[in-house]
């Protein structure tokens, strides 16, 4: 799959896009990410992408000739591929959404700055705005590189195939167990004993434990959409008891 990402910033990615699990799955070919500096297209005699916003205001808004000609380029190189803004009144970026979008062959993801975008430049040449959250940034640039690494762990080959990303948080819709690596002592803080006998049902059964303990805690609301059994509604009774028994003997 080919990234191509639109941006009058596009020395922001280096370092990011070059660590860690995302360097290597564009090491082995299996993710492309290019990045087009948006600067270099605009007509204007000092290259400027941005200019005072009709009607008046505060801020600058970003030009639609340099965008559209820049869109114009690399769509011609990836025709057919979803052309995507990363804006804040776009669909929320979730587990769902970056699943879909792993499947395609190639994206368009055009970052805004400054006080956005033109909107002929938008209703020309792009087919959805995606928001990754409620909150606002300066930039589309890191909302960009949170959508790519999201959708990357999603492309067959870029986790190893022992840390499949359908066994975390969100894909079971629950919240993720307590982790522990060595030493099994430290300061005094053990590790859970059932974690080191290498009983792996009991394990399993205390993992899943402490995940619906966690998401009860800290995100109700998932529970009623995760896919739970029997077992998990009796042990979120327990949890229940367990956390009133608390509760009530604090007063
Ligand atoms: C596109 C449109 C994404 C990009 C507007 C980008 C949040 C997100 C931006 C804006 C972003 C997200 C313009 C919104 C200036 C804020 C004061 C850049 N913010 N801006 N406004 N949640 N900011 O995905």
């Amino acid at each position: 799959m080919t990234i191509n990402i639109l941006s009058i910033f596009p020395e922001m990615f280096e370092s990011v896009f070059s660590a860690s699990i995302l360097g290597r799955a564009r090491e082995q070919g299996l993710l492309d990410i290019r990045l087009t500096d948006i600067r270099p297209y605009s007509a204007s005699k000092h290259k400027n992408t941005d200019d005072y916003p009709f009607g008046g205001g505060a801020g600058m808004v970003m030009m639609a000739q340099p965008i559209m000609d820049a869109m114009a380029d690399v769509s011609a190189a990836y025709p057919g591929a979803r052309r995507i803004y990363l804006g804040p009144r776009g669909k929320k970026l979730t587990t769902a959404l970056a699943r879909e979008l792993a499947l395609e062959k190639d994206l368009i993801l055009l970052c805004g700055h400054y006080e956005g975008v033109d909107q002929r430049a938008l209703d020309a040449c792009v087919d959805e705005e995606i928001s990754i959250g409620d909150y606002i940034l300066t930039g589309g640039e890191l909302a960009a590189m949170v959508l790519t690494d999201c959708v990357a762990r999603f492309i067959p080959g870029v986790l190893g195939s022992s840390d499949s990303p359908e066994e975390e948080s969100f894909s079971d819709g629950l919240l993720e167990y307590p982790q522990y690596t060595r030493p099994r002592e430290l300061n005094g803080m053990e590790v859970p004993e059932v974690l080191l006998n290498g009983d792996h049902a009991k394990i399993r059964a205390w993992r899943r434990y402490q995940s619906l303990k966690a998401t009860l805690l800290h995100r109700p609301d998932l529970l009623e959409t995760a896919p739970l059994d029997e077992k998990d509604l009796k042990l979120l009774d327990e949890i229940r008891k367990e956390m009133n028994q608390i509760c009530s003997s604090e007063n």
